[in-house]
């Protein structure tokens, strides 16, 4: 257990280095909302974020095998590197991240590569609210560079768009999914299409696939989202996934659109931050929730109306999140 006053000593740690501190604190993140609200508040005047690459795919399109590959890449340039994977069949984690663990054990004891599996509470393809945290406490540990791993993207409240730089989908001919992915509108979210298991049949199909409904999308953008072929079983063409990413790296930074994304990121992540609040307040079994109750049977008799009871509850939720407010500050 994290007490009170010890998280300056806990940052001094985390800057340091030490892998325990962090161990620790992510644990504490993913799973106590409050300590989260009072840590990141003091880490932030030590955080510089890094760069970020997110990959995204259906289950088993083999983005853990391109992961591995990209930290030795990175590991080769001397890079530190922070592996977040989100794991949505898990509801929570504990560091218990079995199937990732096992697939990058050539990473594992690296101690400049820090792998940790979250579990995305249950929503496919969305993440936590403790994942951006996460990234944070990684980037102020040390890494140079975080790369992401998730399933499904665009989707959801909160997702690999809203924290990564550059996020690439991952797709391969066998898990068919290739059209549908992109019919569900995830498309245009990609920056990088990786068509992996190009060492199994169809491969070119699926690439003239996306080729063709890349070219049918009429959102003009000037970053044309290269479509990348590549075996991470063999190695083959991996390299290139590594070299577009710098490529979407420099290509944000030359057009002044890095800081455009990231605000419109930070946007979307403090939007998401006031509708947890607002979303715990109403589940479960707190007064809150009781009230909508009595209001929905309120306007059942017909002695109210929906609006009415609405406004009844927005004051009701104005007034406790300004008390956790002034809790919190004392
Ligand atoms: N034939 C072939 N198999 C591959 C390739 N890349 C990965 N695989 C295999 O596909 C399976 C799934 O690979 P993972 O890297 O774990 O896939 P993933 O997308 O991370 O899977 P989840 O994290 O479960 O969603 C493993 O058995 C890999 O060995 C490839 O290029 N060709
Ligand atoms: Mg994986």
């Amino acid at each position: 257990m994290i007490g009170p006053g010890s998280h300056e000593e806990l940052i001094a740690r985390i800057r340091n280095r030490d892998v325990r501190a962090v161990a620790r604190v992510i644990s504490t993140l993913e799973n106590n909302p409050r300590f989260a609200r009072e840590f990141i508040t003091k880490l932030s005047p030590f955080h510089q974020k890094k760069p970020r690459f997110g990959i995204t795919g259906s289950p088993g399109v083999g983005k853990s095998t391109l992961v591995n590959h990209l930290v030795r890449q990175l590991r080769e340039q001397e890079k530190r590197v922070g592996i977040v994977a989100v794991d949505p069949t898990s509801p929570f984690s504990g560091g218990a991240i079995l199937g990732d663990r096992i697939r990058m054990l050539d990473v594992q004891n690296d101690p400049n590569v820090y792998i940790r599996s979250l579990g995305s509470r249950g929503s496919l393809g969305g993440l936590s609210a403790a994942t951006a945290n996460i990234v944070r406490v990684l980037e102020v540990f040390g890494v140079d560079f975080m790369l992401i791993e998730t399933v499904g993207m665009g989707q959801t409240g909160f997702d690999i768009v809203d924290i990564a730089d550059t996020v690439a989908l991952v797709l391969s001919p066998e898990s068919g999914d290739g059209v549908q992915t992109m019919k569900a509108g995830v498309m245009e979210v990609a920056d990088i299409y990786a068509v992996n298991k190009a060492d199994r049949p169809g491969a070119d199909g699926l690439i003239t696939e996306i080729i063709s409904l890349l070219g049918m999308l009429d959102s003009p953008k000037e970053w044309k989202p290269p479509v990348l072929k590549m075996s991470a079983l063999e190695g083959s063409g991996v390299s290139q996934l590594l070299d577009s990413f710098f490529e979407h790296q420099a290509f944000l930074a030359e057009h002044g659109l890095a800081a455009t994304r990231r605000r419109h990121q930070i946007a979307r992540e403090i939007r998401f931050i006031v509708e947890s609040r607002v979303e715990r307040l109403l589940t479960g079994e707190t007064k809150h929730k009781a009230t909508l109750d009595d209001l929905a049977e309120k306007v059942q008799r017909g002695e109210l109306d929906t609006y009415s009871a609405a406004g009844v509850l927005i004051g009701m939720i104005i007034n406790s999140l300004r008390d956790e407010e002034i809790h919190e500050e004392t």
